[in-house]
Formats: C-alpha cells, sequence, structure tokens
C-alpha cells in the first residue's frame, strides 16, 4: 500500500471522457487497494459548490475549493482523482501552487477530445442548447478552454479505448512512484 497521496487532475472538455478515465482507474486503484479518492461535478457542484454558476470568477472559486480538498485527500495519503474542466490555465495553476507549497504532488492530466467529437456525443444534450443559446456561457460554445501546454500527461480518448487511457494513467502512477 502506498503512503504518498499525489493529486491526478484532469481537465477537459464537457464530454471529454474525463469523468469516465477518471472513475475507471478509481476503480481499478480501490480494487488493487490502493487508497483513492474521487471528485467531480456530481460529488462537488451539487454539495460544497452548490452556490457556485459558470461565471469565470465562480470557476475559479470552484476549482479553488476543489484545490484545497485535493490537498487534504491527498496529504492523507490517497491518489486523489479530480475531473473538472477546469478551463482556465491560471485556476489549474493555482492548484499546482497549493499542492507544491504544502509538498504535494500534482499532475494535470489532459482529456484531449476535439470538440466536434464532444459535441456529436453530447451525452446531456448540452451542446445542443448552447448552440441554441438556451445555455449561455457553455465551455467551448461561448466560453473559453484554455488547452494545458504542460501537462504531465496528455490523454487522446477520441483515438483510444478506454482501457487503454486508463493504462496510461496507471503507468504513469506507477513511474512516479505511486503505486
Ligand atoms: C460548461 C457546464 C455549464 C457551462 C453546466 N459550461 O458534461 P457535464 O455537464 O456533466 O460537465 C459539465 C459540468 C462542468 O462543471 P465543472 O465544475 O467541471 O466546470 S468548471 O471546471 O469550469 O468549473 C456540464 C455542466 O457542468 N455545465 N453549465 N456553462 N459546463
Amino acid at each position: 500500500l502506498g503512503v504518498k497521496g499525489c493529486t491526478l487532475w484532469f481537465t477537459g472538455l464537457s464530454a471529454s471522457g474525463k469523468s469516465t478515465i477518471a472513475s475507471a482507474l478509481e476503480q481499478v486503484l480501490v480494487n488493487e487497494g490502493t487508497h483513492s479518492y474521487r471528485l467531480d461535478g456530481d460529488n462537488i457542484r451539487f454539495g460544497l459548490n452548490s452556490n457556485l454558476g459558470f461565471s469565470a470568477e465562480d470557476r475559479a472559486e470552484n476549482i479553488r475549493r476543489i484545490g484545497e480538498v485535493c490537498k487534504l485527500f491527498c496529504d492523507n495519503g490517497s491518489v486523489t482523482i479530480a475531473s473538472f474542466i477546469s478551463p482556465y490555465t491560471a485556476d489549474r495553476d493555482n492548484v499546482r501552487k497549493i499542492h507544491e507549497d504544502a509538498g504535494l504532488a500534482f499532475f494535470e492530466v489532459f482529456a484531449d477530445t476535439p470538440i466536434e467529437v464532444c459535441e456529436e456525443r453530447d451525452p446531456k444534450g448540452l451542446y445542443k442548447k448552447a448552440r441554441a443559446g438556451e445555455i449561455k456561457g457553455f465551455t467551448g460554445i461561448d466560453d473559453p478552454y484554455e488547452a494545458p501546454e504542460k501537462a504531465e500527461l496528455h490523454l487522446k480518448p477520441a483515438e483510444h479505448e478506454l482501457d487503454e487511457c486508463v493504462k496510461q494513467c496507471l503507468e504513469f502512477l506507477e513511474a512516479k512512484g505511486f503505486l
């Protein structure tokens, strides 16, 4: 059992596959007896951050709070997996700094799926609504997504099977000494 924690921070567009990969990864880790905890929109935006929306300010505060929570899980020895769009480089860098200042490992994982593919998938019909103007400020449509330039791990979920993406994460964690 690993003693050190770290944070794997997934960033990518809505429907990029980041949460699917994060979830499958968490399952493998837990099955192998590795302490792991996953944070995503479903357990954060309805609870801790239920008072936040999608303005740039609210997204920054969303990411800041999540970053602080990741730090705590990390500090307690978990391989902590966060899966949020986190569209702004400055917000992601802020989370990186929160970890580095605490001497904790932070790794950015870019779920790099072309927007055309995300929009074609559109599992919740949100892109369609954004195109119709029913949702304003939707990431990738009328709100920015700043792609990471220094992600430690660059995944291409549209080109690789889920298992392959999970394997890349596992190999990365192993290489870094966290498994
Ligand atoms: C982007 C939005 C928006 C807007 C609602 N822009 O595919 P989903 O539904 O399940 O994932 C998206 C989720 C994004 O929340 P995050 O906390 O990850 O965002 S951020 O990191 O930017 O703070 C989407 C849904 O919320 N959603 N409105 N305007 N995604």
